[in-house]
């Protein structure tokens, strides 16, 4: 066993590519004992307006102004001579010293991106340093609970032309025993989803987190397009499987309206929470993930007390994974579940603190990717660390999403019989 005491030692940051061609950072971190970590930073399209700043060049004669320059030479220059010498395993005063280097409130004078690549880098150092898995790292010996897999197999809004005004509509297998069966039930589902579309004669491309990006004529046909997959593959809807959407609202929300440009209609904040009254009486959803806009707070607590015992509703751009506006959530029972991005926030800890305190109030907690990714699979190993039960991480199509769900599959192996899976108890409010 190596040390666990082991200090920080080098940290080595470069320029890589996302999955949508953008430049991003990753960092190895280096310790005394010859650990090491690798973190890559994802980064969103539909992005909440209160999450930690992503820093970027703005230089336009590289990638359009998408250049990670300033932050990789930031983690090289700056970080790294500050954290040099202190005790890995203490992810918590790591990071605290990272804030009080930034020194601003959303991180934008060393960049979140930054920021958050040496923060996962040392705790996955530090975790090598302990021979242990990040999951048993992170969770300790309780860790075993696999998350059910919300697939979003068919893309909209920011992350697909044409296609639907709602972002995300994903496919929740929870009658499946164990993780890898909701994984084949999933993919099973996607796979006929793709014989659907082309039977209607549309085109069977896909979008930023590989889900199918057909040019539809209304919102409602993408559920009726996934409803007869799911037929297709042998599953029953709402037995089996159920739905789950993420809208993405604040991404059509202008002027104090909700423009759905593909059902032609402009809905005001009561409206649209009338809208998904209805499709939550016809169809088998689950959860709604940014319904509304993420200032429309009033909104929120009358979607929340109109259907929170009946579904999950979820914040993302609400909340961003921030302590804070948490807080305020709990306070006005603004909704019943967080999503949770660790570059929303910007380090291991802070994410770990909101996680913490969702589940304190019994909340749900959707451990969850961004839209453009990397081949890290980091929250594969926080889902099953902090047993949220659920995980969204896209379709299963295209590495960097497979990644994460090829991830999930060596844990379940690798704890056996100890692994847990929650089937339907992951729909519990
Ligand atoms: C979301 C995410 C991930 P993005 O809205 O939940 O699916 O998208 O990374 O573009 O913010
Ligand atoms: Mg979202």
């Amino acid at each position: 066993m190596k040390s666990t005491k082991a200090t920080i030692k080098r940290i080595k940051a470069r320029e890589i590519l996302d999955s949508r061609g953008n430049p991003t950072i990753e960092v190895h971190l280096e310790l005394s004992d010859g650990a090491t970590g690798i973190a890559a930073v994802p980064s969103g399209a539909s992005t909440g307006k209160y999450e930690a700043v992503e820093l970027r060049d703005e230089d336009k004669c590289r990638y359009n102004g998408l250049g990670v320059c300033k932050a990789v030479s930031n983690a090289n220059d700056k970080i790294a001579p500050a954290i040099a010498g202190m005790i890995a395993s203490e992810q918590a005063k790591v990071d605290q010293r990272l804030i009080e280097l930034d020194g601003t409130a959303n991180k934008s004078k060393l960049g979140a991106n930054a920021i958050l690549a040496v923060s996962l880098a040392t705790a996955k150092a530090a975790a090598n340093s302990a021979n242990l898995p990040l999951y048993r790292y992170l969770g300790g010996t309780s860790a075993r609970l696999l998350p059910v897999p919300m697939m979003n197999i068919l893309n909209g809004g920011k992350h697909a032309a044409d296609s639907t005004d709602i972002q995300e509509f994903m496919v929740v297998p929870t009658a499946a025993t164990s993780f890898s069966q909701a994984l084949q039930m999933g993919t099973e589902i996607y796979h006929s989803l793709k014989k659907a579309i082309k039977v209607k004669g549309l085109n069977t491309n896909v979008g930023d987190e590989g889900g199918f990006a057909p040019s539809l004529a209304s919102n409602k046909q993408a559920i009726e397009l996934i409803l007869a997959a799911i037929d297709l593959a042998g599953y029953k809807a709402g037995n089996d499987c159920f739905i789950a959407l993420d809208p993405a609202a604040s991404s059509f929300y202008n002027d104090g309206k909700y423009m759905l440009s593909k059902d032609g209609l402009t809905l005001t904040s009561d409206e649209m929470i009338g809208y998904y009254a209805r499709w939550v009486s016809s169809y088998p959803i689950i959860s709604i993930e940014d319904g509304l806009d993420e200032d429309d707070w009033s909104g929120w607590v009358s979607l929340t007390s109109k259907l929170g015992r009946k579904i999950k509703l979820i914040g993302d751009d609400l909340y961003t994974t921030n302590l804070e506006r948490l807080e305020r959530g709990i306070s006005q029972k603004a909704s019943n579940a967080i999503l949770i991005k660790l570059n929303q926030v910007g380090t291991l800890s802070e994410t770990l603190a909101t996680v913490k305190r969702a589940q304190q109030v019994g909340w749900t907690v959707i451990i969850s990717h961004r839209s453009g990714e990397t081949e890290d699979t980091t929250i594969a190993d926080l889902a099953v660390a902090v047993g949220s039960g659920l995980i969204k991480t896209g379709a299963p199509c295209r590495s960097e999403r497979v990644a994460k769900y090829n991830r999930l599959l060596a844990i379940e192996e690798e704890l056996g019989a100890d692994a847990r899976f929650p089937g339907k108890e992951a729909l519990i409010i």
